[in-house]
């Protein structure tokens, strides 16, 4: 199975073409990135607006931080944050609208309200209902690979064989989705960049992306900002891992990726016309 396009209710995204990009909304006060700056629903909402100005094609809301140690969020302020964000959004863009969260009732609240997307960090490991949700609802559904739990992921992840070990759990987690009623073509699949990896473990998983994209499902990758680039760069801060940030996205375009999930839009948007150009080009 090999999935060149994705078509679901209004919309219909091209993944041949190039790769998507999916603008990141976090309403949350502890992101490692950007926590706190669009905590304020307005904001947020004005955040996603110019992400779609930019060339968005999906906006992906949050309202969870899921950074190394965080301390999971209840529900009431998970639906809180996320919800009337999502509502203003759907009455005000066309792109789709993803929630990134692991527990089935906030997905299926976030889609009642406009999403139509879900993006699962746990992979349904944490609340194997929203399995259900994305089975009922037809919508989309990213599966990410993580290590463990957020608040413990990163004490010392160790593999045998990393990108092996990688494919196991998304191919299981997809087989889990499908035996739910997700249909094949709804699922999205995610190494899961920062995620119960070491910094080698999340070069070696850029590297070798090809591998994962031959898994036949497309593929999203989400390096942005992320603290192994602030590492290689000597301690730069999340904002100024931007222009690094734009060559890992260059090249897991280059290997195939999907969907690129970030929070410049528009450096990713550049970044990719350029890597469309050396694709297309003349050998
Ligand atoms: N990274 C973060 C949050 N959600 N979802 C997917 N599918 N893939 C990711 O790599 C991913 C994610 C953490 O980054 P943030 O705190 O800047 O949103």
């Amino acid at each position: 199975m090999t999935v060149s396009v994705l078509k679901w209710g209004q919309h219909n995204l091209d993944l041949e073409a190039r790769p998507r990009i999916m603008g990141i909304v976090n309403i949350t006060p502890d992101s490692f990135s950007d926590g706190g700056d669009y905590f304020d629903p307005e904001t947020a909402v004005a955040h996603g607006l110019a992400m779609v100005e930019e060339g968005a094609d999906i906006l992906d809301v949050g309202g969870e931080s899921t950074r190394p140690g965080a301390e999971p969020v209840g529900e009431g302020d998970e639906k809180a944050r996320v919800l009337p964000v999502i509502r203003s959004l759907a009455e005000k863009v066309s792109v789709p609208i993803s929630v990134d969260t692991y527990k089935s009732s906030i997905a299926a609240a976030a889609i009642e309200a406009g999403a139509s997307m879900i993006n699962d960090i746990s992979a349904g490991r944490f609340d194997p209902a929203i399995f259900d949700v994305a089975a009922r609802t037809g919508v989309p559904m990213v599966l990410m690979h993580m290590r463990g739990v957020p608040r413990s992921m990163q004490a010392r992840p160790v593999y045998d064989d990393l990108v092996s070990e990688v494919k196991t759990f998304l191919h299981e987690a997809a087989g889990r989705a499908e035996a739910a009623g997700v249909a094949p073509d709804r699922i999205i699949l995610d190494p899961g960049i920062g995620f119960g990896k070491t910094f080698g473990h999340n070069w070696t998983l850029i590297k070798r992306l090809r591998e994962l994209v031959e898994m036949g499902y497309p593929m999203l990758v989400g390096p942005s900002r992320k603290a192994f680039l602030g590492y290689l760069l000597g301690g730069a801060p999340p904002k100024a891992r931007d222009s690094a940030t734009a060559a890992v996205v260059a090249l897991a375009a280059y290997l195939g990726a999907h969907f690129i999930r970030t929070h410049n839009v528009q450096l990713a948007r550049e970044t990719l016309t350029v890597v469309r150009a050396v694709m297309k080009a003349d050998d």
